[in-house]
């Protein structure tokens, strides 16, 4: 019999211990709490989304008309640069940072970060990085090269103004700081777990985060080399993508997309946790099947690094090149599958309660599969040939990085909104809120993939009146002011859960994981005192005995035994 674990006191005080509220923004500053720093990567997140949304609203001003003159043709290239840049290093990639290190050490019992102040400088070296990204519209011009910014398009010849050097540092600090946190988050899970809870009973959204770490560790050293490479071409003449000159412009295209396709799986991992999470506890049953949600996470990161190639079809590499990267590709789409299957089995039978989290969480099974689906597509080389670079590709991968890894993200965020908060936030208001953001979502991009099909390519300021051009361009411009007036009632929903919300004691689902033992908000210090864990449930067992999981087997835990 394991007895309940006291947690000891830190060996230092930590500046965040001793900085207390009244101080106010100096407490934020000099902050080293993981939860207050992942609130911070929250807000600066959701600050880049409507940022990042505006470019995107202003991109579909011009291309709502046929030869429509709102935007000139070198403004365009700099709004889909930063749009797509912000999209994915501003907001997808600090949302998963702060979603993991708010939750990590409270879903494993522990009262810090393994490197608070290592967590600190991360938060701020990216939010600095960010800033620099923006500083280039005051100094001459944004970067103009897309969010992958290819050779030779990237050297000075082809982009004169400082845009890209801001690229390059922008994105290197920020680079930086996403490593140390995937070094802080590792350790943490590795040396900081309560003793009893063994790798087999960590929460399905800790083994995700605990995976993507090594995913991050691995894939962000070739980013941050390419890009240290590029500025040296740019500030100090040197040749490495500068094929004339006897570089290659195809190994700017091999490191970043090296970086580049785990970087999609980086973004989408934890946030197939959250939906882990979030399936068990508003169907109340456990994860169905958790050995293989766990074994398809490994599998996908391992498969991850073996695909980067089939971003780069259209490059001439020749068919036994393209047949392996083609094979590979579709491999990948084996254990996504899995795990779709196993959510679907947790919610079959189940007490489903339609909260607006699930909704989210529902519609990304869905809108993922269509984005999986089209990927799959890509994976087949001529049809690739054919697509690449038109509106297809446009429609694809914004079901994944919107409709997946966002949705994801908005799932966990009202799921974990009251523990966070405190306050309980209005279901009417989110359900609005979901609905209009769903519908809008389909309006702009389901019909970008006939646009792709039909030959409209992307990256271009405007387009002739061609027959279909104009009905689904007009279309997809609607529905994206339909999901930017609904972000608008999220930002209400926010205000009101705030100022008026209801006490969201702590643990208002029922939820299964020790963040629900804590109080909302947890106090500074997470826990004094946790019980010994049995199972991946460990609130489940403490709260309902009468199930008495902790009794079972594992193999009946775990859902791999018929027990019926
Ligand atoms: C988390 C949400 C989003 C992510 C991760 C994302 C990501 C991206 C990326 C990576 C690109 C490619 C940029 C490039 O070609 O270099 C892009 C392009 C674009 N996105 Fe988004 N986006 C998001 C939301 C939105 C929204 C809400 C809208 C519309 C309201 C939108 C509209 C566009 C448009 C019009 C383009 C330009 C396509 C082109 O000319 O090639 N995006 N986005
Ligand atoms: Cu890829």
């Amino acid at each position: 019999m394991i007895t309940d674990v006291q947690l000891p006191e830190p060996k230092t005080p930590l500046p965040g211990a001793t900085v207390n509220s009244d101080q106010g923004l100096l407490m934020w500053i000099s902050s080293v709490d993981h939860k207050q720093i992942g609130i911070m990567y929250m807000i600066m997140t959701l600050f880049y989304l409507f940022v990042g949304g505006l470019l995107a609203l202003l991109m579909r001003v011009q291309l709502m008309m046929p030869e429509n003159t709102f935007l000139a043709p070198d403004s365009y290239n700099q709004l889909f640069t930063m749009h797509g840049t912000t999209m994915i290093f501003f907001v997808l990639t600090p949302a998963i940072l702060g979603m993991a290190v708010y939750m990590v050490p409270l879903q494993i019992g522990a009262n810090e970060m393994a490197f608070p102040r290592l967590n600190a400088f991360a938060f701020w070296i990216s939010f600095f990085g960010g800033l620099l990204l923006y500083f280039s519209f005051l100094a001459g011009g944004a970067p103009d090269a897309g969010w992958f910014s290819y050779a030779p398009l990237n050297q000075t010849q082809y982009s004169a103004s400082p845009g890209i050097d801001y690229y390059c540092i922008g994105l290197l600090l920020s680079g930086i700081g996403t490593v140390s946190t995937a070094a802080n988050l590792a350790v943490t899970i590795i040396t900081l777990r309560t003793p009893s809870m063994k790798y087999k009973y960590l929460p399905v959204f800790v083994w995700m985060v605990f995976i993507n770490a090594f995913l991050i560790l691995a894939a962000f050293p070739s980013l941050n080399a390419a890009l240290a490479m590029l500025l040296i071409d740019r500030q100090l003449d040197g040749h490495f993508f500068n094929t004339d000159a006897g570089g290659s412009a195809l190994l700017w295209q091999h490191l970043f997309w090296l970086f580049g396709h785990p970087e999609v799986y980086i973004v989408v991992l934890p946030p197939f946790g959250v939906l882990s999470e979030v399936f068990q506890v508003y169907s109340r049953k456990p994860i169905f099947g958790y050995p293989f949600v766990v074994g398809s996470g490994i599998a996908i990161s391992l498969l991850a690094f073996g695909v980067w190639v089939h971003h780069m079809f259209a490059t001439g590499m020749g068919n036994t090149v393209n047949s392996f990267f083609a094979v590979s590709s579709m491999l990948i789409g084996i254990p996504t599958g899995v795990k779709i299957f196993n959510w679907l089995g947790t919610m079959y039978g189940g007490s489903i309660r339609f909260t607006t989290g699930m909704l989210f969480a529902t519609a990304f099974l869905v809108e993922f599969t269509i984005g999986g689906l089209s990927g799959i597509s890509f994976a087949i080389v001529p049809i690739d040939w054919q697509l690449t670079d038109t509106y297809y590709v446009v429609a694809h991968l914004h079901y994944v990085f919107l409709g997946g890894s966002l949705f994801g993200l908005f799932a966990g965020f009202f799921y974990w909104f009251p523990k966070i908060s405190g306050r309980m936030y209005s279901e009417t208001l989110g359900k609005w809120f979901f609905w209009l953001f769903m519908i809008g979502f389909n309006m702009t991009f389901f019909m970008q993939h006939i646009l792709g099909i039909i030959g409209m390519p992307r990256r271009v300021y405007t387009y002739p009146n061609l027959a279909g051009y104009s009905l689904l361009n007009l279309i997809s411009s609607l529905g994206a002011f339909l999901m930017g007036g609904s972000m608008l009632i999220f930002l209400y929903l926010l205000y009101d859960a705030i100022k008026r919300g209801k006490r969201a004691g702590d643990n208002p689902w029922d939820g299964y994981t020790f963040e629900w033992l804590t109080s909302s908000p947890p106090a500074l210090k997470n826990f004094t005192i946790l019980p010994p864990v049995y199972s991946f449930r460990p609130v489940h067992d403490l709260n309902h005995p009468e199930i008495g999981d902790y009794q079972k087997s594992d193999e009946e835990k775990y859902g791999t035994k018929d027990t019926d």
